[in-house]
């Protein structure tokens, strides 16, 4: 039957890499191009068995066991997508406005597991429920399922192309918008780019799937924002959504910063930048019911436009934020899936659907459709378990060091890795105090990066804080709070903290950030968008990409176990790589490794031995 044809199959009989071949050219640690597939997937998963940076999971579940029936073979229907075709981004705009129910995004695929789990799931395990989410949750105002971290993660730890990513999940979700997070100038990136990059990444993303672009500037600067409006007005279908980051406590009588009025002065800003919707984007967790209430009033009153509300959940009470944001008159909100929701992700979508059936704003989006979805992604959640954040419930400690939901929970694991995990309340105070050092700045991807730097920096080194104000060139100061003091992320709301900028600067070659782009890139960029924009934005993540590519083939063809956790004894593993063509491999014996620390690793290929040299790195 099938596993004899397999086994006929002469690519498989041919078995280039054998035993003696490899046993005599043990530097060939690098399979090279003639390298056939079954070898180079093989010489993946013995490299994960013997260096497997994670644990078994906890249970075998698969998680498309779980996916509710729903007849895959009909169409999805029509939703929010073709309103936005129809009508266009000003019309759709203006209909957002006009509508009683309140619109919903599902930011599942993008930030719920930028917050909860390290941006690390798979594309695969979003395509395998997408088609779903389309046939029930056609209501959707839009899925949030790109942009922010997954780029950078995509190229950097799960070997997969971002741009793929999008294009798939466009293609199996053709009647819902795709979001993403654009952070303006700094795109998906940590620092400005030149504005011809901006343009070319707008274009590019629009044209392979983004229908709805929030843009915001992590010091809440219009002109960082501006030339991204800009790009995504000049696309027929994106839709500009400008976000004010919200930090803060707004209708605290303390508050003298970030108040109403500054918040007003930004919206007219970003409205007269040509913005179709208001965001706003409250990435810690901040924004507290009676401040929701009085700022959606106030934008609503003094602009035509839509109010989208983003928000997390870390202290616990975001769904009573949310309703007072819908009494407010709020157009839209985010929410997640149930089984990624809550703490430093967005507020549970059943919950939303709940509090808000049988009230004249109810979403039209079916409870029982989101709770269906829910023993997928809580199966999905259990096999990314080494990722978890280590929060393991509310914090009200977010009120006094602001740290965003997605930075939260990848502070812990970085501290974790500094051997700082059982000190993570003084990095959060510690936080606190950089916050104020810089000068009580918008905390969000890139300059949450730099008071977070500063905090580690400072706790591993022991320094007190005030000591270091006093005189920070004392100390080594991180590359990132060098250059926010320098000003490539441009000014900070509440201007510069003096004397402590000038003390940290004194003395040291600043550059100026790089505004054109070289002609070659220029070309580049015109001729081949995808691949120079993962080389503009991340050279390096984007080289161990296309060398892991070249060196184990297209890894999207292994399970999210396999993946993570390489060849299992005892399992044989089913390895479809493509139509008709699947690999079966066992593990059949592990070697000692040799005084190079090479480990020979044995496995069985459908059927027949193969073996592949790995560094064991432990
Ligand atoms: C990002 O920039 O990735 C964020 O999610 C900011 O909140
Ligand atoms: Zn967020």
């Amino acid at each position: 039957g099938f596993l004899r044809g397999v086994l006929a199959d002469p690519d498989f009989l041919a078995g280039r890499a054998t035993t003696s071949f490899i046993d005599e050219r043990p530097e060939l640690l690098r399979p090279h191009e003639s390298a056939d597939r079954a070898t180079k997937l093989l010489q993946f998963l013995a490299e994960r068995t013997i260096n497997k940076p994670h644990g078994l999971p906890r249970t075998p579940v698969v998680a498309r066991t779980k996916l509710p029936t729903v007849d895959l073979a009909a169409e999805p229907p029509a939703g929010s997508r073709q309103r936005l075709l129809e009508l266009g981004p000003a019309g759709f705009a203006r209909a957002l406005r006009e509508q009683k129910a309140v619109a919903v995004t599902d930011t599942t695929f993008r930030d719920a597991h930028q917050s909860l789990l390290a941006t690390r799931v798979r594309t695969r395990d979003l395509s395998n429920v997408a088609p779903t989410v389309a046939r029930t949750l056609p209501q959707l105002f839009s899925v949030e399922a790109w942009g922010g971290a997954t780029y950078d993660v995509a190229l950097r730890f799960l070997k997969e192309d971002p741009w793929a990513r999008l294009a798939t999940l466009h293609e199996l979700m053709p009647n819902l918008p795709i979001q993403m997070l654009l952070r303006g100038r700094n795109t998906v990136g940590y620092t400005p780019y030149p504005l011809a990059v901006t343009d070319a990444f707008v274009t590019e993303a629009a044209r392979t799937g983004v229908d709805v672009f929030r843009i915001f500037d992590a010091l809440n600067n219009v002109e960082q924002i501006r030339p991204a409006i800009e790009a995504v007005l000049k696309t027929d279908h994106g839709v500009a959504e400008a976000a004010l980051c919200y930090t803060g406590n707004m209708t605290s009588p303390g508050e003298k910063l970030y108040t109403l009025d500054y918040y007003l002065r930004l919206a007219e800003q970003l409205v007269e930048a040509g913005a179709h919707i208001l965001a706003i984007k409250d990435m810690a967790g901040l924004l507290r019911a009676p401040a929701a209430a009085k700022l959606v009033t106030a934008l609503r009153e003094n602009f035509d436009l839509p109010v989208h509300l983003h928000t997390h959940d870390t202290a616990g009470g975001q769904l009573g934020t949310l309703l007072a944001a819908i009494d407010a008159g709020v157009d839209a909100v985010d929410v997640a899936n149930a089984a990624w929701a809550g703490t430093t992700s967005q507020v549970s979508m059943s919950a939303l659907i709940a509090a808000t059936d049988d009230t004249e704003r109810a979403t039209g989006l079916s409870l029982q459709a989101a709770s269906d979805l829910e023993p997928y992604f809580e199966a999905v959640r259990v096999l990314y378990g080494e990722f978890e954040s280590g929060l393991p419930g509310p914090t009200g400690r977010v009120y006094h060091h602001e740290i965003p939901g997605g930075q939260l929970s990848n502070l812990r694991q970085q501290a974790m890795a500094l051997g700082l995990g059982d000190r993570f309340e003084a990095i959060e105070d510690m936080y606190a105090a950089a916050n104020t050092m810089l000068g009580n700045i918008v905390k969000v991807t890139p300059s949450s990066k730099v008071v977070g730097d500063l905090a580690l920096a400072l706790v591993g080194q022991n320094i007190d804080p005030v000591a270091f104000e006093a005189d920070p060139q004392k100390y080594d100061i991180p590359d990132s709070v060098i250059g926010f003091l320098n000003g490539d992320l441009g000014d900070p709301p509440g201007g510069w903290p003096e004397p402590f900028r000038t003390k940290a600067l004194a003395g040291r070659r600043v550059r100026p950030v790089e505004t054109d782009l070289p002609d070659a890139d220029a070309a580049a960029l015109a001729s081949d968008p995808r691949r120079t924009l993962n080389r503009l934005l991340f050279p390096g993540p984007t080289k161990d990409f296309e060398e892991a590519t070249e060196r184990y083939s297209d890894l999207s063809v292994l399970t999210t176990r396999q993946f993570l956790h390489g060849l299992e004894p005892g399992i044989e593993h089913e390895v479809p790589i493509e139509r008709g063509k699947t690999l079966l491999m066992s593990l059949q014996a592990i070697g000692e490794a040799d005084e190079r620390g090479l480990r020979p690793v044995m496995a069985t290929v459908n059927g027949q031995v193969r073996q592949v040299l790995v560094r064991d790195l432990g």
